[in-house]
């Protein structure tokens, strides 16, 4: 996905010119992939930039970060306030906000204890990542030949760098066989997630998502839309899912900051429900729900905004 440049980005604790964000070739993280990092939006509203869940992702950031031994040099409510103060430095009214934690530059080597910890915040206007006619009339999936990584090699639980790796050979994988995007299986067998997104299926009235015990991330657009969905007054489960539920699923979504909620059009070229593709009426009810949520239309969900004017 192109990205337009903005003017400043926040690096351990000073906002430096775009063009100077620089790091060292020889920073551990680069070599042995073990960042972790954040993916956040912040949408127009009249009260200025409203960030979405931005304390949460910043706790998840920390959370991440504890899984793999790092210390994070600033708080959460110092990374907070750190984003509010990139966004007002950008004169953005939107953007994808990215976090990132990083063994920089000190030693070589596989042990990363004493390595230094830095953290940037870079944002920019993004579109949405699967494409505004893929929010509009959903996208095809294909479940791809790569397990997600078992928990017992990685715990995917983090959104480490370097698991992204296997997240990036199903995303090449899928849209060589001509795909918009991938869904992984865990090594047992049952479906985790997408790339870079949670999925729900809709059957029966009745709306489900892998648990995270599948590999499925904590994904915060994944339990606003649980809460949404339960407001709603659909029952919302979370539950094991065989690829084969997928194909008769009335309805499918993916669900991601990035890519907000995207229907499905197709699972390895089965189309979903009996619509010729189209997406659903639950899942549109749910799409038009979210958007109302986090571009501050509806009150109901007001402590989800954050606001970097404020
Ligand atoms: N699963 C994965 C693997 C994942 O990377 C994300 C976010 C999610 C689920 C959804 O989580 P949440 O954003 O909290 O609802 N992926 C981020 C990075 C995407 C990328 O490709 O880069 C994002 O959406 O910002």
């Amino acid at each position: 996905m192109p990205f337009e440049k903005t003017k400043k980005i926040w690096m351990d604790g000073a906002l430096v010119d775009w063009d100077d964000a620089r790091i060292h070739v020889l920073s551990h993280t680069l070599h042995y992939g073990s960042g972790v990092f954040e993916g956040i939006r912040a949408y127009p509203t009249d009260r200025g930039p409203a960030i979405f869940r931005l304390t949460d992702h910043m706790r998840r950031l920390h959370q991440s970060a504890h899984l793999l031994m790092m210390k994070v040099p600033f708080t959460v409510q110092e990374l907070v306030d750190a984003t509010k103060e990139t966004i007002r430095a950008n004169d953005v009214e939107s953007c994808y906000i990215r976090p990132l934690v990083y063994l920089g530059y000190g030693e070589m080597g596989l042990n990363p204890l004493p390595c230094p910890v830095n953290v940037s915040i870079a944002l920019w206007p993004w579109a949405s990542y699967l494409g505004d006619e893929g929010v509009r009339n959903g996208v095809r999936l294909q479940v791809s030949s790569w397990r997600r990584m078992d928990p017992n090699v990685m715990p995917v639980a983090a959104k480490g760098t370097g698991i992204y790796v296997n997240s990036s050979l199903a995303k090449v994988e899928a849209i060589k066989a001509g795909y918009d995007e991938a869904i992984l299986l865990n090594t047992l067998g049952y479906v985790a997630e997408c790339t870079g997104e949670n999925l729900f299926t809709v059957r029966d009235g009745v709306i489900s998502t892998p648990p995270t015990s599948s590999g499925a991330l904590d994904g915060l657009t994944r339990a606003s839309v649980m809460t949404i969905a339960r407001d709603l007054g659909y029952p919302v489960v979370e539950a094991k899912l065989l690829r084969s539920d997928l194909y008769l699923a009335d309805e499918a979504f993916l669900t991601g900051t990035a890519a907000e909620i995207v229907p499905m059009r197709s699972v390895d070229d089965r189309q979903i429900g009996d619509r010729g593709g189209d997406p659903g009426p639950i899942t549109k009810e749910i799409q038009a729900a979210y958007f109302d949520a986090v571009y501050a239309r509806n009150p109901k969900y007001s402590d989800w905004l954050e606001y970097a004017d404020e």
